[in-house]
């Protein structure tokens, strides 16, 4: 079911490019996220981009820009596998998320005509492989993190710790650091409840880290640090 599995590493993309992201889903990544919060990806984009990966049998995930039932169903009409959904802090966001990503009777999907291109021909036992992944990433959401956790559909909880050191008022690598703190408590919310855990790392530095913290399903890198080190590495002349 979905893309985010244990022990997997994602690369997390910016760059709405067909071309960049078929290299990207064809390296030794086992994922690859398109970010329609903070990326270029918009409707157009993804419908691109989706459609180039799913022509090419690669499932992808989409972190879209809000919790929004309008924008998780397009990012599953044009072939996600997974949705990231940034910000849910309540139980009624979480709620509202998985709603969005199951069709009836178990949400409130809505069935569109792109389906069929990505070979969702009828709302159907498909729906069952969709994964919701909910963004812990505020004060707000580790204080409700048990219940959110506990919501019936509710996949994986990712951390996001850029927004989440920022809502607690501290810095990421102070974060990173607290063997005993939000991340474990996270992590522990996920394990009570039998569902997966995720981070976004951002660089294999932060990846180890996090590991040490238990969290193996990372996204390890984003697109524009793979070209920036590819660059490095490919100019170099020792
Ligand atoms: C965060 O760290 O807040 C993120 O959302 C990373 O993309
Ligand atoms: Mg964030």
């Amino acid at each position: 079911m979905g893309a985010l599995a244990a022990g997997s590493s994602g690369i997390w993309c910016s760059v709405s490019s067909p071309v960049v992201v078929g290299l990207l889903a064809r390296s030794a990544a086992d994922w690859v996220a398109l970010d329609a919060q903070h990326g270029e990806f918009d409707r157009r984009a993804l419908l691109e981009v989706g459609r180039t990966l799913s022509a090419d049998g690669h499932s992808f995930a989409v972190r879209v820009a809000r919790v929004d039932a309008a924008d998780i169903g397009f990012a599953l009409d044009v072939g996600a596998s997974t949705v990231v959904v940034p910000l849910v802090d309540t139980v009624d966001d979480a709620r509202l998320a998985v709603a969005a990503a199951h069709y009836p009777p178990t949400g409130h999907r809505s069935w569109g005509p792109l389906a069929p291109l990505w070979g969702q021909e009828a709302p159907g036992p498909e729906q069952s492989r969709t994964q919701v992944a909910v963004m812990v990433e505020s004060a707000l959401a580790l204080s409700n993190v048990d219940a959110i956790a506990a919501v019936p559909g509710v996949d994986l909880l990712f951390v996001g710790p850029f927004d989440l050191a920022l809502s607690l008022g501290t810095s990421v690598d102070d974060l990173l650091a607290d063997a005993d703190g939000p991340l474990s408590t996270v992590r522990r919310a996920a394990e009570r409840a039998g569902i997966g855990v995720a981070a976004f790392a951002g660089t294999p530095e932060r990846a180890r880290v996090l590991g040490e913290r238990g969290y193996d399903c990372l996204a390890v890198t984003t697109d524009t640090a793979v070209v920036a080190a590819g660059t490095e590495t490919l100019l170099a002349r020792s």
